[in-house]
């Protein structure tokens, strides 16, 4: 997600291979605590996050109402969050803010649909997510879905809608055909930059924050997403899969905001996530595991990395053997906000920590 594949929904599209490995990396996350890790390894991983993360805090939990959340941003002030779950019960994620001091989410969707990837606006007064409730086939039957876990979806009918901050003023951003969704807001709050199908193949575009002047960036085979703005607008940070061939090698990708020099940031065989950059622009977290453990019956470890924007200085942040994924910085940088099942959770949810940067990225 956001970061950010966005997670993904449901398969309605065909896109099957990002859906069964994501499902798969929260239910093997669920498998290993079930079966109860030594106490040892848990001190153990306590003990080689203390650097980095300290008071580390459930937000989100099912006592709310919500069967599990995820992929959450912080609001300009730090204030508030608006992240993603799932009501009890339902099988779709909907949009819900939460001032961090009272703990009461707040559904701001419009409570039909799938919607994913929502984003504050820098001034604090507005805000994004990408919903599928204009679906027309909405009410109708449904096939049968092929997992339960946090998946990918590329509805054709998500698209990326602004609303005020209690969900009112309800105004469509995106019309063309095809997925439109994982959309942020560019640090002036001028542009928005976002992953679109419209052409046939998941690729980066941007458009001015109301809308308009809609264009595309990347072309390259295979999927590309989960863009974010570098703090200072010149480049935008995201994830792709340019080999395209059902192994899911996504890696961390950089373009300019004009669409010239898109590369590759990393370029190794593990599976590279959801990137989102420490406010001072010289560095990003993202979450890492190598799937190749798979193949040799092991399960990955899904955690959280810091890197320099050169693909160097890579620092590991997070060791839970849960699932760490979905980062993001408060607009301070003091406190780092994630999706994880740490503590033996059977669904995902929203946790924060105090933040101390390593002292490479200083
Ligand atoms: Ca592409
Ligand atoms: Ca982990």
């Amino acid at each position: 997600m956001n970061g950010k594949p966005c997670p993904r929904i449901r398969n309605d599209s065909g896109v099957g291979r990002y859906l069964i490995a994501l499902a798969a990396i929260f239910r093997a996350a669920a498998v290993v605590n079930a079966a109860g890790d030594p106490i040892a390894k848990e001190v153990n991983s306590k003990e080689a996050e203390a650097p980095y993360i300290a008071h580390v805090t459930q937000l989100t939990d099912t006592s709310m109402g919500l069967g599990k959340a995820g992929e959450a941003y912080f609001s300009p002030d730090g204030k508030s969050i608006i992240f993603q779950a799932m009501p009890a019960g339902q099988t779709d994620y909907q949009i819900y803010t939460m001032d961090l001091a009272s703990r009461k989410p707040k559904m701001v969707s419009t409570g039909k649909g799938a919607c994913t990837c929502a984003y504050f606006h820098p001034s604090g007064r507005k805000i994004i997510y990408a919903s599928s409730h204009l679906d027309p086939t909405l009410g109708q039957p449904k096939q049968p879905k092929e997992s339960k876990g946090y998946a990918w979806d590329f509805n054709e009918h998500m698209d990326i809608f602004e609303a005020d901050l209690d969900g009112g003023n309800l105004h469509r951003l995106t019309d063309a055909p095809g997925y439109d969704a994982e959309g942020s807001y560019s640090f002036d709050g001028k542009s928005i930059v976002f992953t679109s199908m419209r052409d046939g193949d998941q690729e980066i575009y941007v458009m001015d924050a109301d809308g308009k002047n809609q264009r595309r960036l990347t072309d390259g085979k295979g999927y590309d997403g989960g863009p974010f703005f570098s703090p200072d607008g010149k480049t935008i940070l995201y994830r792709g899969d340019r080999r395209d061939d059902a192994k899911m090698n996504l890696q961390l990708r950089m373009v300019n905001a004009d669409g010239t020099n898109d590369r590759a940031i990393t370029d190794n065989e593990l599976f590279n996530w959801c990137p989102f950059w420490y406010p001072s622009g010289k560095c990003f977290i993202f979450t890492q595991a190598d799937h190749g453990l798979r193949e040799r019956g092991e399960r990955p470890n899904y955690d959280l990395y810091m890197m320099t924007p050169d693909g160097t200085h890579l620092t590991r942040i997070t060791f839970d053997p849960a699932s760490d994924v979905l980062p993001a910085f408060s607009p301070d940088g003091n406190k780092l906000m994630w999706t994880s099942k740490r503590g033996g959770l059977t669904e995902a949810q929203v946790f924060v920590a105090d933040f101390t940067l390593p002292k490479e990225f200083n």
